[in-house]
C-alpha cells in the first residue's frame, strides 16, 4: 500500500524508480527488519524486491501495480511477449472493454497474465462472474505496442485496443 499507492501518507518519498531505503520503511512502519523479511518472503505474488544500490544502501520497491498518482518509472526494458496473454475481469465490464479496449484505469499499465489460472485469480478479486479475455500480444507488437514484464511475471502495456481482444 505505502510503496504503491500512498507513500506520502507515511512520510516516505520514492525515488524516480520507485525505491525507498529499507531503513526508512522500517522507521515509518515501526517494525523490525525480521518482520519485513517475513512479509516480503511470504507475499504470494512476489510483489516486493529488495536490492542494495551502488551506494551500498538497501532499498525496497513494489514490482508492479503502482497507482497512476505515484509518479515513478519502473525502468523495465521492453520485452517480447508470448503470442497470447490473458486478462480476467468481471463479466459486466465486457461491453465497455469490447468497445474501448483495456484501459489502465487508476494504474500505470494494463496488467495481463501469462496464463488462464492466473487471470482467473485476478478477476475473482472483483467478481464471482469472471470473463477471461485472450489478448493477441505478439500481434500488438507488430503494430508498435510495447510490453514489459515485471519482476513477478505480470505483463504490462499501456492499453489494449479492442481489436486484439476476444473472450475465451
Ligand atoms: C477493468 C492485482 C471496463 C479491468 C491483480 C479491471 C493484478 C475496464 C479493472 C493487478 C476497461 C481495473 C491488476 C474498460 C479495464 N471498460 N472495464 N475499457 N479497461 N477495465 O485492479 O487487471 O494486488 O486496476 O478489467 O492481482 O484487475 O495490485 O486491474 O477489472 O495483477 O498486486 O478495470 O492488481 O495485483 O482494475 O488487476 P485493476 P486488474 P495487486
Amino acid at each position: 500500500m505505502l510503496l504503491r499507492h500512498r507513500p506520502e501518507a507515511a512520510g516516505l518519498t520514492l525515488d524516480a524508480n520507485g525505491w525507498v531505503p529499507v531503513a526508512d520503511l522500517l522507521a515509518a512502519l515501526s517494525i523490525a527488519r525480521a518482520d519485513l523479511d517475513v512479509v516480503v518472503a511470504g507475499n504470494d505474488k512476489a510483489r516486493f524486491a529488495i536490492a542494495a544500490g551502488t551506494d551500498g544502501v538497501e532499498r525496497i520497491r513494489a514490482n508492479q501495480g503502482h497507482s497512476r498518482r505515484v509518479d515513478i518509472d519502473l525502468g523495465l526494458p521492453p520485452a517480447e511477449p508470448p503470442a497470447l496473454l490473458f486478462h480476467g475481469t468481471p463479466r459486466e465490464n465486457l461491453p465497455s472493454i469490447m468497445k474501448d479496449g483495456l484501459r489502465p484505469r487508476s494504474r500505470h499499465h494494463v496488467h495481463l497474465s501469462p496464463d488462464v489460472p492466473t487471470a482467473l485469480i485476478v478477476g475473482r478479486r472483483r467478481s464471482a462472474d469472471v470473463a477471461i479475455l485472450q489478448v493477441e500480444a505478439a500481434a500488438m507488437t507488430t503494430e508498435g505496442h510495447v510490453f514489459h514484464r515485471s519482476d513477478n511475471g505480470v505483463w504490462l502495456t499501456a492499453a489494449v485496443p479492442a481489436g486484439f481482444i476476444r473472450e475465451r
